[in-house]
């Protein structure tokens, strides 16, 4: 079966965010016909909605075979094992789990757009993609560090060393 490396991205800004996303990088390394391969550290950054809690995010990638809306499907699942309600476009929330990059594959369907709309904006995203891929070239040919040039930092502070020590327990 075909493997194919995918780029997701979590984010939590409730309810113990750093638990939060120490028990959602459990949960993807156990998903089905997928290994996890690669964790980035956790970082802090402004939200980019004022008045809004910070966020603690990371990038996490993995070798799957699942096709893109399985994993998506799958994605939703841990979203919602961890209390995350939908209620407002944007609100804060107990976990967001985002595909970024699927491959080097442009998916637009109603339900997935990838490489992600906003990722090219966003330090959060682009700084942890940097840490475990510094050389990833997106499907568009950009490289992570021109866009990095033109991103708002947010005042994005890194939180821990790598993740991959977050799945040991203690
Ligand atoms: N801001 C930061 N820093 N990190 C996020 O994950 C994040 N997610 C969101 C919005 C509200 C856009 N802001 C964010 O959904």
């Amino acid at each position: 079966m075909n493997e194919i490396t995918v780029y997701i991205g979590l984010g939590s800004n409730l309810q113990n965010p750093v638990g939060q996303i120490k028990q959602a990088i459990l949960a993807l390394s156990k998903l089905p016909q997928t290994t996890l391969v690669k964790t980035s550290s956790l970082y802090t950054s402004d939200s980019l909605l004022a008045g809004q809690p910070r966020y603690t995010n990371a990038i996490v990638s993995i070798s799957s075979q699942l096709a893109a809306e399985t994993l998506l499907d799958l994605l939703q699942q841990i979203e919602h094992n961890q209390g995350r309600q939908r209620t407002q476009h944007w609100g804060a929330r107990t976990l967001d789990l985002d595909i970024i990059l699927y491959g080097n594959q442009q998916i637009n369907t109603p339900r997935l757009t990838v490489p992600h709309s906003q990722m090219e904006q966003r330090s959060f995203v682009l700084i942890p993609l940097a840490e475990i891929a510094p050389d990833l070239i997106l499907p568009n040919g950009r490289t992570i560090t021109s866009l990095l040039a033109h991103c708002p930092s947010l005042n994005l502070r890194k939180l821990t060393e790598s993740a991959t020590t977050l799945l040991e327990p203690n």
